[in-house]
């Protein structure tokens, strides 16, 4: 018998199990992915997180972590699969549920089962508690029912997930101090206990409060467009007020929380969040406003070519999932014009229907115009020759502000910047002003 069983090898899952394999549980790591359980088998991982894979192959060898497709009886039962939503943005539970069906065979008395994946409110205690109460245990009496989100920025999820703090929300407190021993093997940031609708709520608040930030720096980029301002300048001297933090305009919010997470709250909640379905819009209209002010030139149209930098939602990771580029790249389809897209991180193949490849000339060969989605770092660095000398046209949208604007400027390029005013052409524009901070002297004391 496991200590613990970890459903679900995912970006969270799999380094959750080998931290607890590493401080000296017996895991079994499930998952409904062959390719997934043979990897583990074989002590390795197609995720890359920093200091991940060395971390695996270590709790494999000591056998502290097995790999199955199936769970198996453990005192401990730690479920961390997928909450997507449908195309109507309702949110499928399938496989919470299907999860927490594979449990119940093995559950019993005295056992602790743990919900870690973004769910609506209520759904520990009606739906994981309502499917485990079919073994005659009663939840939070025979055995302990908690929920507790995981708050990792992916890329960096080691190192998240033992120093963040984390919220535990038990159906009883006994659960609660249940699960907080649990978590403290492993996690040195701050355990904060509380009920089990309230740590759901939490993990949507967080992702929603950003999701709605982002959006309010995005209607500020369009207001900036329409009055001839720069609001990257306007940001930056904004955010210098203590209380003020104003995050970054861009293309719209990818990855598979951000934009998914607050439709838990709209969909279960209409009557309390039109903010937030506005925000959402804002968010998921970005891409294609920066398209429409390139077909305003006149100089992107039908049978034309469109280069699309960057699939992966953002700068210097490999995931495409729910990347602004294919919203664009959809708008761009549906007026006639041909598109590839460009990822220096994300695997090539086929994503959406459209082509995305490593090969970045001849991704911009003979494009009438080119729009970066994502920042990477790779093409902050980039030489305007690089598009001189492939594009046939001379139009870019930049949604990050990231390109080298003096040098594309310089080489001819017509520059459409998100959150700019006018397009920036041949002839000579200042460069985005700096902040100077001074003194009451008026000594310069820093550039910004
Ligand atoms: N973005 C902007 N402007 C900004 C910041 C982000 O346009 O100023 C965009 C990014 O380009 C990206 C999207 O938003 O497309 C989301 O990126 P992100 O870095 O904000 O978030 P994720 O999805 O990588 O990770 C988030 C984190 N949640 C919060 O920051 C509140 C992480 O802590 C969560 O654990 C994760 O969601 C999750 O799994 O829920």
């Amino acid at each position: 018998m496991a200590d613990i069983c970890v459903l679900g090898l995912g970006y969270v899952g799999l380094p959750t199990a080998s931290l607890l394999a590493d401080s000296g549980f017996h895991v079994t790591g499930v998952d409904i992915d062959p390719k997934v359980v043979e990897a583990l088998d074989d002590g390795r991982t197609c995720l890359k997180e920093e200091g991940l894979s060395r971390l695996i192959r270590s709790v494999v060898k000591s056998k502290r972590l097995v790999a199955a497709a199936v769970p198996c009886p453990a005192q401990v039962y730690i479920i961390c699969v997928p909450t997507p939503t449908l195309a109507d943005h309702r949110v499928d539970l399938h496989a919470v549920e299907s999860a927490t069906r594979s449990i119940l065979p093995h559950l019993r008395r005295g056992n602790l089962v743990i919900l870690e994946s973004t769910s609506p409110v209520g759904t520990t205690r009606n739906l994981v508690g309502g499917i485990l109460a079919e073994s005659g245990l009663q939840p939070g009496v025979d055995f302990d029912l908690c929920y507790c989100p995981e708050r990792v920025l992916p890329g960096n999820t080691i190192k998240e997930l033992v120093h963040n703090c984390r919220v535990i929300g038990g159906i009883t407190p006994h659960s609660a101090q249940v699960a907080h021993k649990l978590y403290q093997n492993f996690c040195r940031g701050t355990l904060t206990l509380t009920d089990d609708k309230t740590a759901e709520l939490c993990k949507l608040m967080e992702n929603t409060y950003r999701d709605v930030n982002i959006a309010l720096s995005n209607v500020f980029a369009n207001i900036c467009e329409s009055e001839g301002l720069n609001a990257w300048e306007a940001i930056r001297h904004a955010n210098l007020h203590p209380r003020v933090n104003i995050l970054n305009p861009g293309p719209g919010v990818g990855g598979h929380c951000i934009p998914v997470d607050p439709w838990f709250l709209i969909q279960q909640y209409p009557q309390h969040t039109s903010l937030l379905r506005t925000a959402r819009l804002v968010n998921d209209s970005q891409g294609v406003h920066m398209l429409d002010r390139l077909t305003a030139t006149g100089k992107l149209n039908a049978g034309d070519k469109l280069t699309i930098l960057g699939a992966a939602y953002k700068a210097d990771v490999d995931d495409p999932r729910e990347s602004p580029a294919f919203t664009v790249a959809e708008a761009a389809r549906a007026r006639g014009m041909k598109v590839d897209i460009h990822d220096p991180l994300v695997t090539p193949g086929t994503y959406h229907g459209f082509n995305v490849s490593n090969d970045l000339n001849t991704a911009l060969a003979h494009a009438a115009a080119a729009i970066l989605i994502t920042d990477h770092a790779s093409y902050r660095a980039l030489p305007a020759d690089v598009f001189a000398d492939t594009m046939t046209g001379r139009l870019i949208g930049d949604t990050r502000a990231a390109l080298n604007h003096p040098a594309l400027i310089d080489a001819g390029f017509m520059l459409f910047i998100t959150g700019v005013g006018d397009f920036v052409e041949s002839k000579p524009k200042p460069a985005i002003p700096h902040v100077v901070i001074t003194d009451a002297a008026n000594k310069t004391l820093s550039r910004v």
